[in-house]
Order: structure tokens, then C-alpha cells, then sequence
């Protein structure tokens, strides 16, 4: 099996790539940065057609991760390349998976899918939904054309809508969620932390190890059992800076942390709190397995405070 990944230097790709490799799958992991990964990297912009075009006919992967985008505040700060970034370029890779006869689409859609008249604790697969942010229209409208392109070609689009995603290794840029894991580096090497959002602000989140498992899970189930064509709602846990101060404080005591909200407050108090995820259950069997306290622990072993303290 042959996987084409785009954006593979972000956040989710760093943890995706090795997955793959260790699923026994040949990997070409592609981006706009430089890559280092055991398996083959190229340089690829997926605005530009003819190149994404080139590489599908070259590698003929079986399946494609689409994971390049702008999160919700760069989004915010370049909205023109957010847009195209986050919806031109998925409307381009669908149309030319259906040429190339790809097997299977995964991209990353996202909880900011929601707004301020959503339910936000236990947010229904199919409620209300009114983005207020860029990113979040960009990620709704690609959940209608993923959904457009299964029903009247037949690409096997997948999708989860990404709470925000904690994990070592790479400090994710531009999201709104991007505070739980900045926390956990601030307090080992710090001791002390400034958060953009306001300390009761709730969101969902999900463990690097879960979101990946979600993704595997998800590709592997039999085309019949998937009843959602724009995207998965998945629950991983919730917390706020303040639960998650608190538990970094139990293993690093002195831990202090201050609130200086910002823009990103409104995109964070426009989105769910908590999420209803029966579908990814039903049809697939999703199931999380990290909670806050396993999180925090999964965190400082990969950080090492274990072997310091
Ligand atoms: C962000 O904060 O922009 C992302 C997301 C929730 O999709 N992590």
C-alpha cells in the first residue's frame, strides 16, 4: 500500500509518518518545509495543480492524507492564503484523487466546523453550524465537497473533525488549541506560561496516539460501515488552561501560568466544549483511550521530567 501525505510537516504528519511506515506501508511525505523522516520526502505545493498532478501519476499511491492547511489564527492573519490553502487546495487534490483513481481521501477537517449557535456540550453530529472564523468556513465548506465528490464520483473521501490536537515532539503554529501543548514545554523549561485564552474556556481536545489511532481506525473500515461523507465528530477529553494548569502543577509544583486573552478567545468561545461522537463509534468502533491525567503523563515522559526530577 502506497500513501501520498501533503502538509506531512505539520503536527499531525510528524506522528502520522512513522505510523504509516509501521502499518507496512511505502510513504511519500510532502511539503513546503524541509523534511527529515525515514522514508521519501519531496518538495510539494498543493496549490500548484500540475505538480500535485505529476506526483499522483509518478508515486500512484493507493491512498492520500491531504493534512496541508493554515490553523484558525493564521487563517485569521492571511485569509486570502487561508482560504485557498484550506479549500482550493482540497477541491484540487478530490478532483484529481478521482482522476489518478485513488483508492481512499483522508483530510483534516475540524471542530471550528462549529459556531456560536451550535450546541456546545455534546455537539450532535448534525447541528446548527455557523463559523465565525475563516478556517472554520473553509473546513465546512470542504465537509459539503467531500461529501459532493463521494456521492457524484465516488471518491472514498474520509474525514474526523480534529478537536485540538496535544502532543510531544512538534510545537504546533497558528491554532487556537495550540495552548496545551506551548504549556507543557513552557512549564518544564520555564516554570511559567502567558495563555492567549481565559483560564474557564473549555475545549475539546485529543491525544496525539488517539487522533492518529482515529485515522487508521478510520481508513481501515469497510467503505460500507461509514455513514458520514463530510466528517467525524470524535471526542477525545476536555479540559480549560485552567485544568490543565492544575495538572501540570502536579508534577511541577512552582508551574504559575497568567491569562492575557487575545483574538482568539472569540474563535475558542465560538466552538464546542464538549463532543457527541456515537457516529465514529457506531460505524467504526472509535474509541479514546487518553484522559487528562494519562495525557500529562504520556507528556513528561516524552519531555523527560521523569529522568530529571
Ligand atoms: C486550531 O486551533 O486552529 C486547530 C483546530 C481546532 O482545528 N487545532
Amino acid at each position: 500500500m502506497r500513501a501520498l501525505i501533503t502538509g506531512a510537516g505539520g503536527q499531525i504528519g510528524h506522528a502520522l509518518v512513522p505510523a504509516l511506515l509501521h502499518e507496512g506501508y511505502e510513504v511519500l511525505a510532502t511539503d513546503v518545509i524541509p523534511l527529515d523522516y525515514s522514508t521519501a520526502t519531496a518538495y510539494l505545493d498543493v496549490l500548484d495543480k500540475e505538480a500535485v498532478r505529476k506526483v499522483l501519476k509518478e508515486w500512484r499511491p493507493q491512498e492520500v492524507y491531504h493534512l496541508a492547511a493554515y490553523l484558525s489564527a493564521k487563517s485569521e492573519a492571511e485569509p486570502e492564503k487561508g482560504w485557498t490553502l484550506n479549500f482550493t487546495s482540497t477541491w484540487q487534490i478530490f478532483e484529481l484523487c478521482v482522476e489518478a483513481k485513488v483508492e481512499r481521501v483522508f483530510w483534516a477537517s475540524s471542530i471550528a466546523v462549529f459556531g456560536p449557535h451550535t450546541p456546545r456540550e455534546a455537539t450532535p453530529q448534525y447541528p446548527h453550524m455557523d463559523p465565525i472564523g475563516l478556517y472554520g468556513i473553509a473546513k465546512l465548506a470542504g465537509e459539503r465537497l467531500a461529501e459532493y465528490y463521494y456521492w457524484r464520483y465516488g471518491l472514498d473521501v474520509r474525514s474526523l473533525r480534529f478537536p485540538g490536537v496535544v502532543g510531544p515532539g512538534h510545537l504546533p503554529q497558528g491554532g487556537t488549541t495550540d495552548f496545551a501543548v506551548h504549556m507543557f514545554y513552557a512549564a518544564a523549561q520555564q516554570g511559567s506560561y502567558t495563555c492567549y485564552l481565559l483560564p474557564e474556556t473549555t475545549l475539546p481536545m485529543i491525544y496525539i496516539d488517539d487522533a492518529i489511532a482515529g485515522i487508521i481506525q478510520l481508513m481501515k473500515a469497510p467503505r460500507e460501515k461509514l455513514s458520514v461523507r463530510g466528517a467525524y465528530n470524535i471526542q477525545g477529553l476536555s479540559f480549560s488552561p485552567r485544568d490543565l494548569e492544575r495538572e501540570i502543577q502536579k508534577t511541577i509544583p512552582h508551574f504559575t501560568c497568567r491569562y492575557e486573552p487575545d483574538f482568539r478567545q472569540k474563535l475558542a468561545e465560538s466552538w464546542p466544549r464538549s463532543i457527541d461522537d456515537r457516529y465514529a463509534r457506531a460505524d467504526w468502533g472509535w474509541q479514546p483511550k487518553y484522559d487528562l491525567p494519562n495525557l500529562a503523563a504520556a507528556m513528561w515522559r516524552a519531555l523527560s521530567i521523569y529522568e530529571q526530577s
